[in-house]
């Protein structure tokens, strides 16, 4: 038997056969995918091979992964940990406001999601909350991500804005909702089917965090071909390990550009005849990219110390 693994708890998982029946299988042993690295877990997505010996369910075999993603367990830590895998789109859901915009989470998660070659898009939820002035930044804002190659929505879930262009864009794959916990991702599932009931955090108002209330990553069903993956509430992501000198690879924006650079290993620092730096500098890019592209280009310098 073939399955889906929807949930996955450390030992016992939760699995869609492809007749759409839910049944709990166990792990057996050590199983190892051919691409993985220190990722032989068994995660949400896999598709897997299932024994049935009795009552029991046990996962004998996981296929190749298309892709996965994984962060680390803390910025600077070694462990990482698999959040997903097999994924077709990634959306990283966020808000201006309640909580507050953190920009180095999106630039952060578009570099990983870049990394791993899924295609991500950004959804800035919680308009109702937004002045004029606001909505004229975050069209701003959106017109940035734009040219750099980076579609966006803007939705509200609680007015019910923009709902039926996530249903569209999510239709018949495998969409991963990752962002920081309080912007929406649960509220923004009930709302796409409303048989799911997922589990919908407060955020007070005096500290604007979201409470923690998803643990592990899961599967949720939209239709029988559609699948959403909602992440736990993720206050850091830690990039996954790369060199420093790779991560200008995961901005698309300097990849356009650097062509023009006079050294080939340019990596849009300080180096003369830097064709991408000016981009920046100059406002034809927006600057908060490069400032975030510095930002973790130091954090991955510091890890690589750590060793
Ligand atoms: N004003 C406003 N609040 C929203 C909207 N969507 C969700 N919320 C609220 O934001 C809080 C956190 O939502 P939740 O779905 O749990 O966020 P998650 O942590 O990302 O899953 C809840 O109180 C929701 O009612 C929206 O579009 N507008
Ligand atoms: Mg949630
Ligand atoms: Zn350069």
């Amino acid at each position: 038997m073939k399955g889906l693994v929807v949930k996955s708890t450390g030992s016992w998982y939760k699995v869609r056969l492809n007749d759409g029946k839910i049944i709990d299988a166990r792990s057996r042993g050590k199983l190892r995918t051919a691409n993985s690295r220190n990722t032989n877990h068994i995660t949400v997505g896999d598709l897997i091979e299932i024994d049935e010996t009795g009552e029991d369910f046990s996962i004998s075999k996981i296929q190749d992964r298309k892709n996965y993603i994984i962060r680390k367990s803390t910025k600077l830590s070694k462990e990482t940990h698999i959040i997903a895998a097999n994924i077709d789109l990634a959306i990283i859901v966020t808000t201006l406001k309640e909580p507050k915009l953190k920009f180095g989470f999106v630039d952060r998660f578009l570099v990983t999601a870049q990394a791993y070659q899924i295609p991500a898009i950004i959804v800035f939820n919680k308009t109702d909350l937004l002045n004029d002035k606001e909505k004229a930044y975050l069209k701003d804002l959106r017109a940035a991500y734009r040219e750099i190659g980076y579609e966006s929505e803007a939705i509200s879930v609680s007015n019910n804005e923009g709902i039926n262009k996530i249903q569209e864009l999510t239709q018949d794959k495998i969409t991963l909702f990752s962002g920081t916990s309080g912007v929406g991702k649960s509220s923004l599932l009930n709302k796409i089917n409303p048989d799911i009931s997922a589990k919908v955090s407060n955020v007070s108002a005096s500290n604007e965090k979201g409470q923690h209330t998803t643990t592990f990553a899961e599967m949720h069903e939209i239709n029988p071909t559609s699948f959403i993956i909602d992440t736990p509430g993720l206050k850091s992501f830690g990039l996954i390990d790369m060199e420093p000198e790779e991560l200008k690879d995961y901005f698309p924006e300097m990849v356009r550009f650097s062509e023009n650079c006079k050294f080939g290993n340019c990596k849009h620092l300080n180096e003369p005849g830097c064709a991408v730096k000016p981009e920046f500098e100059e406002s034809r890019l927006p600057i908060f990219r490069y400032e975030n592209y510095v930002h973790l280009y130091e954090e991955l310098k510091a890890l690589k110390k750590n060793d």
